[in-house]
């Protein structure tokens, strides 16, 4: 079994109350540093708009995405390809504290900017085969406070939890298996928010 235990933090408790480890970390870096991570990231990483393709027409993604790691890390999500650019400074930086963290390795980076409220993300799990058969993920949040839910998938119970400025979510064992999670649209007022979801890709699966 890829059962995650965080090495570091083994009194860490599990939020999902079956199928699969949720851990949340509410002040994974300081108010401060979170600051001026959300400004540096949104200025200097590459965002961009990207098209997906839903029965049949050409639809632009709710937020914007970027994509960081190493070298030939190819993933495939909504029917596209995504080539990696190489680490920008600070999120090898980031990589290599949530490694330790986490005790962990990962060899990529989702970006997702969510602008305002309108900006969201629906209903999926992460489970291509790329991520290998239980994937892990530290997904960092900066910037606007967001509901991330989860959907388990035979129950239907939901489960909230508030993404904070500077906190960091772990997601582990069968989690994406078990459960889907959605970050949806708001109609309070929202600034911006960052969120970079680090991953391993295994190349040649
Ligand atoms: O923005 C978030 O916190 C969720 C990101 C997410 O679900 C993903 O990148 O798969």
């Amino acid at each position: 079994m890829n059962r995650f235990v965080p090495l570091a933090h083994k009194s860490m408790v599990n939020l999902a109350p079956w199928d699969g480890e949720l851990y949340f970390v509410e002040d994974f870096v300081s108010r401060e540093e979170a600051d001026s991570l959300y400004v540096l990231l949104r200025r200097d990483l590459a965002w961009r708009e990207e098209e997906i393709t839903v029965v049949g027409r050409r639809v632009k993604v709710p937020r914007l995405i970027c994509w960081y790691g190493d070298a030939g890390g190819v993933y495939r999500y909504s029917g596209v390809d995504h080539m990696p650019l190489l680490w920008a400074e600070t999120l090898l930086t980031l990589k290599g504290r949530l490694e330790c963290f986490c005790g962990r390795r990962f060899n990529s980076v989702l970006g997702n900017l969510y602008r305002d409220g309108r900006d969201s993300m629906g209903w999926h799990a992460d489970k291509e085969k790329e991520l290998g058969p239980n994937p892990f993920i530290a997904s960092l949040s900066l910037g606007a406070e967001r509901l991330f839910r989860l959907r388990h998938n035979k129950t239907g119970e939901t489960l909230d939890i508030s993404l904070t400025h500077g906190s960091l979510l772990l997601m582990g064992g069968s989690l994406q298996h078990g459960w889907r999670h959605s970050i949806p649209k708001t109609r309070e007022p929202k600034t911006g928010r960052i969120n970079l979801t680090f991953r391993t890709i295994f190349s040649g699966i």
